[in-house]
């Protein structure tokens, strides 16, 4: 890319929580796209503040000149038609289409909460952790505000998600499920979810699926597995073994780099 180049392209502003998998999903999304960005990082509770000016609650959020968009599946559609690496991440012919698209929408809406759910059981109360988790590159205020609101926020966090022995025990449940479908899925030694290329679906799949992979390449994850609760390392232990946890890794060592 020339400095002409460089110079008339609009650099997007992507609102985030540092550690969320769903913000990772689109980072890597940018990336891949070799799309700039401004990256915007909240602590949790703060983040609403800002969220709620863009008529969205959830991060990431995605500001771009013609548009705001408040989902991260909204947000790939969107870098797709704005890609500037050549590279696509929806392929064109319509079956294909459906089946990324399917796919995507069943991470989104299960591996995703199940793994934060499942996550969010075990270091919630662990202030150090999520210090790392939720304050880097946050604004200074609300760096402060995590440290007084700490209890109240992991409180809101564990009220919000509904987070319990139970709920944590079921969304394990869930993440070994969307595990299998895409063991299966794999299982025939195809490279790639869906065609012979990276699509959104294995995008989604390994970023939503890192928490429990802890890729090396990740640009955030910040646990050392050592240093996670035993129960906690043995199914990241389990899930890195399996074919859609090697698929995943894979992803990451190849085609996740950081511009
Ligand atoms: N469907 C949304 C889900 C995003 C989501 O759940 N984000 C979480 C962080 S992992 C969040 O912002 N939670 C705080 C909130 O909802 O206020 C998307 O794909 O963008």
């Amino acid at each position: 890319m020339n400095h002409s180049t460089v110079s008339n392209t609009e650099v997007v502003r992507l609102i985030t929580i540092p550690i969320s998998h769903y913000c990772e999903k689109v980072r890597w999304a940018l990336d891949l796209l070799k799309i700039p960005y401004v990256e915007e990082q909240h602590v949790p509770a703060f983040h609403r503040s800002v969220t709620r000016k863009y008529g969205g609650s959830s991060v990431p959020i995605l500001v771009a000149k013609s548009s705001i968009f408040t989902d991260s599946t909204d947000i790939l559609h969107y870098l797709n038609t704005i890609s500037l690496s050549g590279f696509c991440l929806y392929p064109e012919q319509a079956e294909l289409l459906r089946e990324v698209e399917e796919l995507e929408e069943l991470f989104d809406t299960r591996l995703g909460v199940d793994i934060r759910n499942w996550g969010y059981y075990y270091r919630l109360d662990n202030r150090q952790t999520m210090r790392k988790a939720w304050c880097k590159g946050t604004p200074l205020f609300e760096r402060v505000g995590f440290e007084i609101a700490f209890p109240f926020i992991s409180a809101k966090v564990r009220q919000l998600y509904s987070i319990t022995a139970e709920s944590a025990a079921f969304s394990l449940q869930g993440i070994r499920e969307v595990f299998e479908i895409v063991n299966q899925r794999l299982a025939d030694d195809r490279p790639y979810l869906a065609g012979d290329r990276l699509s959104a679906a294995d995008l989604t799949f390994a970023a939503l699926a890192a928490p429990v992979l802890q890729p090396r390449e990740h640009p955030v994850l910040v646990a050392k597995i050592e240093e996670l609760p035993i129960d906690m390392a043995a199914v990241i232990k389990e899930l890195q073994a399996t074919v859609a946890g090697n698929h995943a890794l894979r992803l990451y060592r190849e085609q996740r780099q950081v511009y």
